[in-house]
């Protein structure tokens, strides 16, 4: 029997790179991506098509589902929050109208093959906005529902989207005669700020901490754009992969909700800062605020209650910050800056 197939957009990003290794080393499905840039060559090999295109080229994903029968989707593409708050239409146009793009076309294909395709949608701490520090404090770990008044662009996109999935997923249609065994099945994991031993984010406002880690491995002096006191949850890169990988799995019988809050670590911009230098002593990191940025770090949450996602599917992250420090990122970040 042929492996079930999966399409990643955004398969050149750094969770999608990542995603896309993993999944060759488990071997169950065959992959198919689409990304604005081609991939690099060491990439390749590992899938069984890839498109260099725009996710919104509709004619594009009409043609890819045409000649694929996509039982998953990964949908990663997306304009980040910094990048975001720099051209708004830009990522409104993106990460709505795109996301839409592809739940419209991954219902065509659940109702062409007649089983619902699963749709994983990574949102992010993004939705939340919290009107100050002192709040925040107050706060603590929020749940799913609590403070969903986000102040970027990407923020009220991510939020958005998890609605439109949502509503993909129950009411689609519901005035017309669509089955709702063809409807789709959309899940949403909500990440803290990712950290990879492989990529350099770009374009995000987590961007300090895997930034700071990264300048130092290479010798270069860092300027952080949040205070030592900034604090927002992180999350290793093999547990947000392990996260999709486990919520595209479980049963949908077990599923609560359409969304949850997946969470590991949550140190302060000033913890990563010491750690860094305790692996790299001539590490150089200074503060240089920048206030809009710093505004955005505050409002997201300090860390996020990810309970129901333990319960409902088992989430239980590998990672804490000391393991993700000593046996992930450095052992990763020297061999790469070694080669
Ligand atoms: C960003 O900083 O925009 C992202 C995110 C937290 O979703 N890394």
């Amino acid at each position: 029997m042929s492996k079930p197939v999966v399409l990643v957009t955004g398969a050149n990003g750094e969770i999608g790179r990542s995603l896309l290794e993993r999944m060759h080393q488990e071997g169950r499905y065959s992959v198919v991506t689409v990304d604005l840039r081609p991939l690099p060559e060491r990439y390749r090999p590992l899938c069984l098509e890839n498109y260099a295109g725009n996710i919104m080229d509709r004619y594009l994903l009409d043609q890819i589902a045409a000649h694929h029968e996509i039982a998953v989707v990964f949908h990663l593409a997306a304009l980040l929050s910094t990048r975001g708050e720099r051209d708004p239409e830009l990522a409104h146009q993106v990460n709505v109208e795109g996301t839409l793009h592809l739940l419209r076309m991954a219902n065509s294909q659940s109702q062409r093959l007649g089983r619902a395709v699963r749709f994983l949608f990574p949102s992010s701490i993004a939705v939340y906005g919290l009107p100050d520090v002192a709040e925040k404090k107050r706060a603590g770990r929020v749940t799913e529902e609590q403070w969903n008044v986000p102040i970027t662009m990407y923020g009220c996109n991510k939020l958005y989207c998890e609605h439109l999935g949502r509503y993909f997923t129950q009411y689609y249609r519901q005035l017309g005669a669509l089955s709702t065994a063809a409807r789709l099945d959309f899940r949403a994991l909500r990440f803290p700020g990712l950290i990879s031993a492989e990529t350099v984010p770009t374009g995000g406002t987590s961007d300090f901490g895997p930034e700071m880690l990264h300048a130092a491995a290479q010798g270069h002096p860092y300027k952080c754009f949040v205070g030592p006191d900034a604090r927002i949850p992180f999350m290793a890169m093999p547990d947000a992969v392990q996260s999709m990988l486990q919520l595209l799995e479980a049963d949908r019988e077990r599923l609560t909700q359409s969304v949850y809050n997946v969470s590991a670590f949550s140190p302060t911009a000033g913890e990563i800062a010491a750690r860094v230098k305790k692996i790299y002593p001539g590490a150089e990191i200074t503060y240089e605020p920048d206030p809009v940025r710093a505004k955005i770090v505050d409002s997201w949450p300090e860390d996020i209650d990810d309970s129901r996602a333990r319960r409902d599917w088992g989430w239980n992250p590998a990672y804490n910050f000391e393991r993700a420090m000593d046996d992930y990122l450095v052992p990763g970040i020297k061999q790469l800056y070694a080669k």
